[in-house]
């Protein structure tokens, strides 16, 4: 494919791969996350530059061209102290529950807001460094949203975006923030903010009626003599590769030995990164209720949960991670037969390959967060899917609920109901199945990673 005559810099925390050496040995890991899902199959394809926090202490800030990539990554050295206040201490404990709504979870007291105030400066003076004029800033979430005012402090008239990969709340709940006007500003330097749901778009629209002066019209806001417009952008995943990683002989035969490992029960599957927002305690009360319920349950339904390592230095996850490991082995405890446990708990990250083959394996999967930008598990099962077979049970609090029309759609924090669906769905009709399947299959189609790209850039290109 041509490459477009305009750099792409994508600026963001957390980067796409981390490299390793050890005793000689070198290797690039890749991180597991929407964010990476998403933007990396896009860099691949069009080039650009993806400056990211260094993740490894052997790491240089410069870039450094990966040969095997099709972009060049940069980085950002943070100083321990900097990385534990804008990380955990701002981004963490305060944006991160706030912009979910999760509001008696926001630790905003002792947050140290001058460490986000000095790492936003930090990766604003790298993306500098590996740019020229005319290029485009592409920058993600909500750890940096002060970068583009300060980009734009440097080049008043470069071609600026923003993505929200999670949601954004009403103002009630956004107006919590001691800091609420400083990032509306920081964010209002950008060209075009992006967020997966117009809803989201509205309810930041919302704020800035509510917490500034400028008029906003249309989906915009008139900004200091410049327009800054807001998009529903909803995310996806590149389905055509994962789909042909799904059919991928290896995959297939690993499949086979999944199904074979659980015997004769139904699978259901649930995989998240560790964190509160996911619903995991919730959707593991909603399975032991139906193991309570329907008397053969534990003879032939069988629940896989992998859960990714994730922020694990936050006292909110490990926390998390404690009340989860109790629910496992309470559940398990009591359900399982010598031979045959109901739960099998996988405590971290899969190879793609092995992802790729739970999805195929599983007669149902079960994306129930209790509030979610959009969730790419959802996506990828039904990319996974394309036997047509299997069903998803979503929450009507994932952004996807509102896409993926094929799902069965849950309230998570109902654990009656919830335990109804997934019953409903492990005893569906085969036709009801393949109808729904079909359906979402369109609609992950329909909302693929690169048309996401290429219909974002446009936008971000348009003002020129
Ligand atoms: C944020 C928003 C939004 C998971 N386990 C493994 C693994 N994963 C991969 C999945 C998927 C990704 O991680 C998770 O993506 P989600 O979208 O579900 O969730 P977040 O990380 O919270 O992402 C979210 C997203 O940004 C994009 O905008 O959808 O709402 O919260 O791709 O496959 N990957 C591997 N092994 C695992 O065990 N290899």
């Amino acid at each position: 494919m041509a490459r477009k005559s305009r750099k792409l810099v994508v600026v963001s925390n957390r980067g796409p791969y981390r490299h390793e050496a050890s005793r000689g040995r070198e290797r690039w890991v890749r991180a597991a996350g929407g964010l990476v899902a998403a933007l990396d199959p896009v860099l691949q394809r069009r080039g650009g530059v993806w400056v990211s926090a260094k993740q490894a202490k052997d790491f240089d800030s410069v870039t450094i061209p990966a040969p095997h990539l099709d972009y060049d990554l940069a980085h950002v050295s943070l100083k321990r102290g900097d990385q534990r206040g804008f990380y955990e201490g701002v981004s963490n404990a305060v944006l991160w529950p706030l912009l979910h709504g999760f509001e008696p979870t926001i630790q905003v007291g002792e947050a140290p807001w001058s460490s986000y105030l000095d790492v936003n400066q930090q990766f604003t003076d790298t993306a500098l460094s590996t740019s020229g004029p005319g290029d485009l800033f592409w920058i993600q979430d909500y750890h940096l949203m002060l970068v583009p005012a300060l980009l734009r402090a440097k080049r008043p008239k470069a071609r600026i975006g923003w993505f929200c990969h999670i949601p954004w709340p009403p103002p009630d709940t956004f107006g919590i923030l001691p800091w609420r006007e400083e990032i509306l500003e920081g964010l209002l330097g950008a060209d075009v903010l992006g967020f997966h749901l117009p809803e989201y778009a509205d309810h930041f629209l919302q704020c800035v009626e509510r917490f500034t002066t400028y008029p906003v019209t249309r989906g915009a806001v008139d900004y200091r003599n410049r327009k800054v417009t807001t998009i529903a952008a909803p995310i996806g995943i590149p389905v055509e590769e994962l789909q042909a990683l799904a059919i991928d002989p290896d995959v297939l035969r690993e499949v086979e030995r999944i199904k074979h490992t659980m015997g004769n029960r139904q699978i259901i599957l649930g995989v998240d990164r560790l964190d509160y927002t996911k619903g995991i305690p919730d959707r593991l009360a909603a399975f032991e209720r139906l193991l309570k319920k329907e008397k053969t349950a534990r003879a032939r339904y069988a629940l896989i949960q992998v859960m990714v390592p994730s922020r694990t230095d936050v006292k909110a996850y490990s926390d998390l991670k404690d009340e989860i490991d109790r629910m496992v082995g309470d559940i398990n405890g009591r359900y399982a037969d010598t031979g045959r446990v109901p739960i099998h708990y996988l405590y971290r990250n899969l190879s793609q390959r092995a992802l790729f083959a739970h999805y195929r394996a599983a007669d149902v999967a079960l994306v129930t967060p209790l509030r979610d930008g959009m969730n790419l598990v959802a996506h990828e099962y039904a990319a996974a899917r394309t036997d047509d077979d299997g069903v998803l049970v979503l929450s009507e609090f994932a952004g996807a609920a509102k896409y993926l029309k094929g799902a069965v759609l849950v309230n998570p924090y109902d654990v009656e109901s919830t335990a109804s669906a997934i019953h409903r769905a492990l005893t569906m009709r085969q036709s009801e199945k393949k109808e729904r399947m079909r359906a979402l299959r369109a609609e992950v189609m329909r909302l693929d990673v690169h048309r996401w790209a290429d219909d974002y850039i446009r936008a971000l290109e348009g003002g020129t």
